[in-house]
Order: structure tokens, then sequence, then C-alpha cells
């Protein structure tokens, strides 16, 4: 009986070896640089979740980190473990590492000239940005679940829709917190967090609209990919996002056939909003 000709997407593994030996002090300065330059403007910033993961997994500006090691710790905590994959997987792919606690972190390190921007996600956006995340029970909970309402999602057509979720949470979430500072508003998406030009603009720049965050409001908003956000939508907490998104989205996805898409800088009447963007940045960068 010979092997399957074609195994799909969700029986294949993506991931690969880290090879952590095999960078050079090049790269492990890649890293130090853009972790000194996050570590210095990110406190009073991103949420204290973030701050406390980058304690608890002894992220620090040592160097690129040995996955070996930071797994020891991650998944002791919440279950999750790290594994290098060499860029993006297929979406079925993803959703099935997440849903097994595995997140797929990119093993490269940018060039100093990509300090500011790279289309895919090196090691340091997935392991800075993201991991420390993955030390907080809910969130840690969250995106587990994350994964499975995704591969629910694919057989629903509505891959489209989740996307959206994440990008509007995991990659470019706000939470609203009692703290002093930048009204209380503090950064948990990775994105943002890996990012030092979105750690301002994200929070104090009036360009962008700054909604509470609702996730079939969320699921019909189009977003791009190539600057800042127009939007940012806000969270009052990890367990009201984990239970917000713990309900059935199949009912939703019947309503977001109709519904009509939003671009990324709409504003609706039944929207909550902390902030009314002047899209200024934007009009600007048009111009
Ligand atoms: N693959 N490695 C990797 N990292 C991601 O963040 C990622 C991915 N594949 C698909 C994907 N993200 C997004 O399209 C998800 O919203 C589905
Ligand atoms: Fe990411």
């Amino acid at each position: 009986m010979g092997s399957p000709k074609h195994t799909t997407d969700l029986d294949r593994d993506y991931t690969i070896p880290q090879d952590w030996e095999r960078y050079t002090d090049a790269e492990h300065e890649m890293w130090r640089r853009l972790y000194r330059r996050q570590a210095e403007m990110l406190p009073g910033r991103a949420a204290e979740a973030f701050m406390d993961g980058l304690t608890k997994l002894d992220l620090n500006e040592g160097g690129i980190p040995d996955f070996r090691r930071l797994n020891e710790k991650l998944h002791g905590l919440t279950g999750w473990t790290v594994e290098a994959v060499p860029d993006l997987v297929p979406d079925a792919a993803f959703f099935r590492m997440l849903a097994g606690r595995r997140f797929p972190a990119g093993r490269f390190i940018r060039k100093p000239e990509e300090m500011d921007y790279l289309e895919e996600p090196d090691v340091f956006h997935d392991v800075f940005g993201h991991v420390p995340m993955l030390t907080h029970p809910a969130f840690a909970d969250f995106m587990a679940a994350y994964g499975e309402g995704g591969l629910r999602s694919l057989e629903f057509g509505a891959l489209d829709h989740l996307a959206r979720l994440y990008w509007y949470t995991v990659e470019f979430g706000l939470m609203k917190t009692p703290a002093d500072g930048h009204d209380g508003l503090r950064i948990y998406g990775a994105g943002i967090l890996s990012s030092k030009g979105e750690s301002v603009f994200a929070l104090d720049d009036a360009s962008p609209n700054r909604i509470a965050f609702d996730a079939e409001r969320v699921m019909r908003t189009d977003y791009r990919i190539d600057d800042y956000q127009q939007t940012y939508f806000v969270i009052d907490g990890f367990e009201a996002l984990l239970d917000e998104c713990y309900q059935d989205f199949a009912p939703l996805y019947g309503r977001l056939e109709t519904a009509a898409e939003l671009t990324p800088a709409a504003v609706e009447d039944a929207d909550t909003i902390l902030h009314r963007g002047t899209q200024e940045y934007f009009a600007e960068k048009a111009a």
C-alpha cells in the first residue's frame, strides 16, 4: 500500500530546525539593535502582559533566542511552543499549528536596511512581537481557539473574515486599561510592538480611528498591509476577547454574507468611538 500521493496541507509539517548555532554575530547584533530600540520605548505603551512575558521568558538584548531554551519556559507556562518555519505557511497549516499550541516563527532576521519595514515576519517580529503574549493564559487560550476557529472557517469559506479578526487583534490590537498615560490605551498587537514608529502612532497620533472591539464589526472591516492602520480596535481585556470569540461563529458567518464590507477608515453609527481619526497622516501620503 503506497503512501498517499498528495498529502493535504493539514498533514504536512512545515517546520524546520532553527539551527541556532548557525546564527552569525551580525545576526545576533541585529536582534540586539531591534530589542534595545523597542525595550527603551515600550514601558508605559505595551500591555503589562507583554512586559511580564518578556521577563518570564528571559527575552533580552542578549541575541536571537534559542527556541529550545525558550520552549522550556513557554511550554511550562501555557503549553505553547515556538517552531521555526521557512516563511508564511498555508492558512490551513497555520490554523492547525495554532490549534495545537505551536506558534510558527520565522528563523531569519531582517537586514539592517530592513530595520523599519519588511514584508515577511522575521524572528524579531514573531518571537519579540508575538511570543511574550503567549505567556498570558487567557491570550494563550484565545490563540488556540483562534486556530480551531480558523480550521472551521475554511468549511464556511470565511477565511477572509477570520484573517481580519487576527489582523485587528493579534497583529494590531490595543486594549483599554485604568493606567495613566495615552488615555489608558496599551498595545498588545505584535505588528505594533515590533515597530518603533507604529508603537507611537497607534497610541498618540490623531490620524487613526480608535473603536471599541466588536467581532462582527472587525470581520467586516478590510485592512491595509503596506502602512500604519487607519483604525485600531480596542478590547477591554483578554478574557473579554476570549469570551467574545468563544461563541459559535456559524450564525455570524451567515450575517456576514450580506453585510456591507467596510473600508479600513470607515466609521459607523453603531461604533463605540474612543477617538475619531483625522486620517491626516494618510491624506498627506496619498497627496
Ligand atoms: N504563516 N508563518 C506564518 N505566520 C503567520 O503569521 C501567518 C502564516 N500564514 C497565514 C497567516 N499568518 C494569516 O493569513 C492568518 O491570518 C491566516
Ligand atoms: Fe505576525
